[in-house]
């Protein structure tokens, strides 16, 4: 069996996780597609936040606790940038992650697509997926902000803003307009993607945050319809337990779309594909065993990825719900 994923950010790399022990276990073969709206370049490096996430936690290289970069990370680099003043400073580059963008850039400059790069540089970490960025284009999610008063707006009085600025320096807590997936409609689904798409027997979307993981992916023109026109069955997980996410800010990036945090909030975003929307099933967690989602079957386990055994019992629910 193939398995397709559709992923981005921590939430999605632990699922990951458990995905893989799942298939190594019956033999299955995984994809990821993985967002890219978070990638930036800060210090003329390339940085892919969640195709690195995913590529250190299932290489084992992860940092489990900040849940970014590298574990045993060391921060010579970024104190001595900030010797020089060097912006920006809000953002945080270790010294072992700046090796893989340094790799990373230099091959983008000799004018490899990112999804060859990333096959290069997984040649190191052995995910034991294969990772497959959702585009090889420029894809960047910007957030449309209130512009600070010293008049640095748009004459319209807001400016748009890198996701990264807006979460990391800002921790979403600005007024907050849209999301903006900029390049997004000029974007093709990267080499393997539509193959993979098309050769798939399930789809799962991960429990990533819906509105800038996932939505980036649909984003990219062929890809939403590849999905809905598709023949395999495409299961959603939520990543809303509760009232709450799991991990993120999900639940400012739903406040500012009006979408209710829970799962029905969610389910009815990606919505039914008989309603024009892109799943078939969506699995909760049994707290939220009650929700409901006009013409998707909802199904419910536990979904707290406490470890890779609960993670594997929550993926063989997706695929049994599949
Ligand atoms: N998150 C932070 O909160 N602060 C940082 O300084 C920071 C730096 C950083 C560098 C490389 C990288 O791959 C991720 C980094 N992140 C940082 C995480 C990132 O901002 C987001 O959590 C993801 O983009 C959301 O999935």
């Amino acid at each position: 069996m193939h398995i397709v994923v559709l992923t981005g950010g921590i939430g999605g790399a632990r699922f990951l996780t458990g995905v893989r022990a799942y298939a190594a276990a019956a033999g299955d073969e995984v994809t990821a597609v993985v967002n890219v709206g978070d990638d930036v370049i800060m210090h003329g490096l390339r940085i892919c936040p969640d195709l690195d996430s995913v590529m250190y936690t299932l290489g084992g290289g992860a940092d489990p606790e900040r849940g970014w970069g590298r574990v045993g990370e060391t921060w010579t680099i970024k104190e001595e940038l900030a010797g020089y003043g060097a912006e920006p400073s809000w953002f945080g580059l270790g010294d072992k992650d700046i090796a893989t963008h340094l790799v990373r850039t230099n091959m983008l400059n000799a004018g490899y697509p990112l999804s060859a790069v990333t096959e290069a540089l997984c040649a190191r970490w052995q995910p034991g997926v294969r990772l497959l960025p959702a585009t090889d284009d420029r894809l960047e999610t910007h957030v449309v902000v209130d512009a600070p008063a010293d008049g640095e707006g748009d004459g319209g009085g807001q400016r748009a803003i890198h996701f990264q600025e807006w979460w990391v320096r800002h921790r979403g807590a600005i007024p907050t307009h849209r999301f903006v997936f900029v390049g997004a409609e000029a974007a093709k689904p990267a080499a393997g993607v539509l193959d993979a798409l098309a050769g798939a027997d399930v789809v799962l979307v991960a429990p990533s945050n819906p509105v800038v993981s996932i939505a980036p992916i649909l984003a990219v023109p062929g890809l939403r319809e590849a999905l809905t026109t598709g023949r395999a069955p495409v299961i959603g997980v939520s990543p809303i337990i509760g009232d709450a996410p799991v991990r993120g800010m999900a639940d400012r990036c739903l406040s500012v779309l009006g979408v209710p945090v829970s799962a029905a909030g969610v389910g009815a975003l990606y919505g039914a594909r008989a309603t024009g929307g892109i799943l078939d099933g969506w699995l909760v967690d049994t707290t939220d065993a009650q929700t409901s989602v006009p013409e998707l079957t909802v199904r419910a386990a536990p979904l707290w990825m406490t470890d890779e055994t609960a993670t594997v019992a929550m993926v063989r629910a997706a695929l049994e719900l599949a």
